[in-house]
This record gives C-alpha cells, sequence and structure tokens, in this order.
C-alpha cells in the first residue's frame, strides 16, 4: 500500500513539475499556450452550449477557475495512474503522461491563430515530466533505508522545483500584462458634462458611470492577450472596394467620437451583473468603413477578428443605421484596460456584446452570413441581438434584512432603442405597480437610475420592478433563459423587514 501511494504520489510530482515547467515557457512565449490553460480553452470551445451556460449561472464570474482546477485534477489523477504503471514498467508510466501531454500539444496547434512555437510548453512539460518521473521511480528502488533518502531527496527538489516554476510563470504572465496605457487624443467630438448621478443619494445604488476597474468583464480567454499597440494593427477587408490597414497613429489621427453607452452580455440573468456603463472615446464605425468603401448589394455582415482568431459577427445594417457605433481606444478617460480589450474593441450601443463588441480587434471582414459564421453563430447563438429592455433592483439586496420605517427601494433599469427609459415602476407584495423616480439622463443609449421612497413594514416583502420605453413598450414578464437572443422577463426579490 505503501509503495503504491509512493508511485501514485510520483506521477503526480511528475506531472505537477512538467505542467510548471510548460508553464513557465508557455509565459516567456505564448501564455495561452500553457498545457492547462490550452485544454481548458479548448474545453471552453467544445462544451456545448447549454451546459456552457449553466456553468455560467451557476459559478458566475468563478467558472474560469472551476474550469481550469477541474482540468488540473484530472490530470493529476490520470498522472498518479502513470505513477502506478511505473511501478511495474516504467516505459508505461512514462508513455501515459507523454499521451497526457499530447493532448495540450495538439489543442494548442489547433487553435485559432496558433503559431507552431505554441507546442514548445507542451514538449517541455512532456520531457520535464517524465526526466521527473524517471529520478522519482529511481530514488524509489530499491525501497529500503538507504533508497528513502534519496527519494525525499528528489522529492523535496521537485516539490521546490513545481513551487517556484509555477510561482515564475504566474509572476512573468502578470509582468507581461500589467496595466498599459497609451496617451489618447481629445475627442473632436465630445460628449459634453456628465450629469451627476444618484450616486450618493440613493446609498447602494449601482453607481451611474461603471469605474474601469469595476466593469463587468466576460470572453472566452483564460489568459489576456499581450498586444504591443506598436506593431497592432486593424485591417478592413472582404466585400470593400480598398482593402485598408491602420495602424494605432493612423486610427487616433481619425477625428474621435466621446460616447455614454451602456454595455450589456446575452448571458445577465434578468437581475444580473453583466452589465455597466461607461464613457467611450472612438472612431465612428462608418468614418472607417467608408475609408474602406463597402458593397453593400453583398455584405450583410461585419465580421470582426480578434488578435487571436476569435471572430464575431455584427449586422452591418444595424452598425450603419446611425447610431452611436465605433472602434473604441477609451473607456472614462484612459485607453482601454486589456481586460477591455486594448488597444481597440467596437462598440454599438443596442446589440448585446457577443455581435457587437469585439474586444482587441484586429480585422472587420465585410461579408454575409450564409458564407462565414462567427464563434458564437456557429453555436446557434441569435446573430441579431438588440439589447432587451431590462431593470434591476440593487437596494434593498435580494434575501437582505432592512430595519422598517422610512427606507429605499433603488437600482437601475434601461432601454436601448426607442428613446431610452421613460418610466419605471415598482411593486410591493403584488399591489399596484408605483411609479418611481428617475436619475438624470445621460443619452437613450445609457442606462439609468431610479428610487422610490418605501415606508416598510416588519415581515416578509416581495419587491418587483420594470420599465417602460420611450415608445411606452413596458418590459415584458414574460420568462426566456440567455440563449439564444437575451432573458427576458421582470426581476422579483424577498426582503425581511424588521
Ligand atoms: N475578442 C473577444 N471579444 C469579445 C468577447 C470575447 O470572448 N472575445 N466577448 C464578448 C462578449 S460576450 C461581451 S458581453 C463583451 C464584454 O465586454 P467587456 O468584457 O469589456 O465587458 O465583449 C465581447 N467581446
Ligand atoms: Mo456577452
Amino acid at each position: 500500500m505503501r509503495t503504491r501511494l509512493l508511485y501514485a504520489g510520483s506521477g503526480v510530482l511528475a506531472a505537477l513539475v512538467g505542467v510548471a515547467a510548460g508553464h513557465v515557457v508557455a509565459a516567456a512565449l505564448e501564455p495561452a499556450s500553457s498545457p492547462v490553460l490550452v485544454v481548458g480553452s479548448t474545453v471552453i470551445d467544445l462544451t456545448p452550449t447549454p451546459l456552457k451556460e449553466w456553468a455560467i449561472q451557476r459559478f458566475g464570474t468563478h467558472d474560469k477557475t472551476v474550469l481550469v482546477g477541474s482540468v488540473m485534477v484530472g490530470v493529476l489523477l490520470l498522472a498518479a495512474v502513470a505513477g502506478l504503471l511505473a511501478r511495474r514498467r516504467f516505459r508505461y508510466g512514462a508513455a501515459l503522461l507523454l499521451v497526457l501531454v499530447a493532448i495540450p500539444a495538439v489543442a494548442a496547434l489547433r487553435r485559432p491563430g496558433a503559431a507552431p512555437s505554441d507546442v514548445l510548453p507542451s514538449l517541455v512539460a512532456a520531457v520535464t515530466g517524465v526526466a521527473a518521473l524517471a529520478w522519482l521511480v529511481r530514488t524509489s528502488t530499491p525501497p529500503e533505508a538507504g533508497g528513502r533518502r534519496g527519494v525525499l531527496l528528489a522529492g523535496g527538489v521537485l516539490v521546490g522545483a513545481a513551487v517556484g516554476l509555477g510561482a515564475a510563470g504566474q509572476w512573468l504572465t502578470s509582468y507581461r500584462t500589467r496595466p498599459v496605457s497609451i496617451d489618447l487624443p481629445a475627442a473632436a467630438d465630445p460628449a459634453g458634462p456628465f450629469p451627476a448621478g444618484l450616486d450618493q443619494r440613493v446609498p447602494g445604488i449601482t453607481p451611474f458611470r461603471t469605474p474601469r476597474s469595476d466593469f463587468y468583464r466576460v470572453d472566452t480567454r483564460l489568459t489576456l492577450p499581450i498586444v504591443d499597440p506598436d506593431g497592432w494593427t486593424l485591417t478592413i477587408d472582404g466585400d470593400v472596394d480598398d482593402e485598408v490597414t491602420l495602424t494605432l497613429d493612423d486610427l487616433l489621427a481619425m477625428p474621435l467620437v466621446e460616447r455614454d453607452i451602456t454595455l450589456t452580455c446575452v448571458s445577465n440573468e434578468v437581475g444580473g451583473t453583466y452589465v455597466g456603463a461607461a464613457r467611450w472615446l472612438g472612431v465612428p464605425l462608418t468614418d472607417l468603413l467608408d475609408k474602406a468603401g463597402i458593397d453593400r448589394t453583398k455584405a450583410d455582415q461585419i465580421l470582426s477578428t480578434d488578435v487571436d482568431g476569435m471572430t464575431i459577427s455584427t449586422p452591418l445594417d444595424v452598425a450603419t443605421d446611425g447610431r452611436d457605433a465605433m472602434i473604441a481606444v477609451g473607456m472614462n478617460g484612459a485607453s482601454l484596460p486589456r481586460e477591455h480589450g486594448f488597444p481597440a474593441r467596437m462598440v454599438v450601443p443596442g446589440l448585446y456584446g457577443f455581435v457587437s463588441a469585439c474586444k482587441w480587434i484586429t480585422r472587420m471582414t465585410l461579408t454575409t452570413y450564409a458564407e462565414q459564421d462567427a464563434y458564437w453563430t456557429h453555436r446557434k447563438w441569435a446573430t441579431d441581438a438588440p439589447i432587451k429592455l431590462s431593470s434591476r433592483i440593487d437596494t434593498p439586496r435580494p434575501l437582505s434584512t432592512v430595519d422598517a420605517g422610512r427606507t429605499v427601494i433603488g437600482g437601475i433599469a434601461w432601454a436601448q432603442h426607442s428613446g431610452g427609459v421613460q418610466k419605471v415602476d415598482v411593486r410591493v407584495d403584488g399591489g399596484a405597480w408605483l411609479p418611481a423616480r428617475l436619475g438624470p439622463s445621460a443619452g437613450s443609449g445609457y442606462w439609468r437610475q431610479w428610487y422610490l421612497p418605501w415606508t416598510a413594514e416588519p415581515g416578509q416583502h416581495i419587491l418587483a420592478v420594470r420599465a417602460t420605453d420611450g415608445d411606452g413598450e413596458v418590459q415584458t414578464m414574460a420568462r426566456a433563459t440567455p440563449f439564444p437572443a437575451g432573458s427576458s422577463g421582470v426581476q422579483q426579490i424577498v426582503v425581511n423587514v424588521r
């Protein structure tokens, strides 16, 4: 039993050292090619949509930690088996380790935009892992007193190596993806003064403008891309008169507009947190498309590609219907954070992010839906996905306990078509819908804060909220799931008053 444990442990330790060595090499070359991460990314891409939605709902923004953790657990279990096999015959154990490492090697090469060097971290993991296993196995046999010291020494050295290499890889990755900032020109068409919201007056309400560091983040990546602003370019190609390629300086030399726009994720559940609002600075999309000259008789889709080959589709007619669609370079007065698409991303008011907001954008191809499928189109999500009229209660919190007496119910609402939010109503315990007071407006593409003073009686209460847009359309009570075109329904929460 003890020797079995020793061999299983040797397999696990060998795999850990291998993974850590691969991680450092990846950190130096391309962090996304780190063996465990590349398997994780492949799992993300292969996961059927319903399961992915379940994981997002179940684990929220921790879904990726859970994913990487699960991959790691799987690897270590198989590595333990490899260790046990090595006890019978070293070759068998080593072979299983090699099979294990072949998975990330193949996955790394199959990813969009993969470079041949992306296989190196897996190769390094293979060599290091097998060498570590050989050392451990050799020092474990014969298992008499003298051998025990040898295996303890080898184990100690390898544990140290795994921890040291892993930490070095993490440090190098975070260093290479440290915050960036570039100087941006002033807007030729600025947004004007930003109205003071209800932030101070209604404690617990969502700030009228989301700070850059609090903005929700949704993308398929496990690591941030490392984009060098000097080498970055944006190409417009496909059904165009002239293919155009712009450097960042070219882009910044064009007249910039500044707009207040709310961004929303299609995966946002009613009452969810995947929504944020910022002041964006960028080049109007139509100015860019005009440079290339687009063939409207052919193209119906802008297929955006990011620096790693991820694709996002946008309906051409919607993006060019006069709304403030742009290629943004700035967010709340500074350049884009890496998390949000540095150096440039698309922003289209009124469309969910998965059909508009391509981060780390490097190419816009004018094409048709019949010809080319973007990442989520391939996974059967809607192609034209306008953001649905919605509202959220920020305060009181669901299932919280508040003191009886005068208090306030408050939150946000967004209606990005038809003139923005015109009205918000709150309902207490299924009674009449009571009109809430609205905060200031920062334009129809921007959310609105609201609040309703409330005298809370002791006991349990159910609060509900609904918004009405400029056309008088009332937020529907009908529930829809995020897939395939966004959630709908009215948020209801329970609060306890004491
Ligand atoms: N390159 C790239 N761009 C992307 C995504 C992605 O996975 N990759 N996710 C999209 C989705 S689903 C949303 S909701 C928005 C989120 O933008 P944010 O993370 O800046 O809030 O980015 C969009 N742009
Ligand atoms: Mo999204």
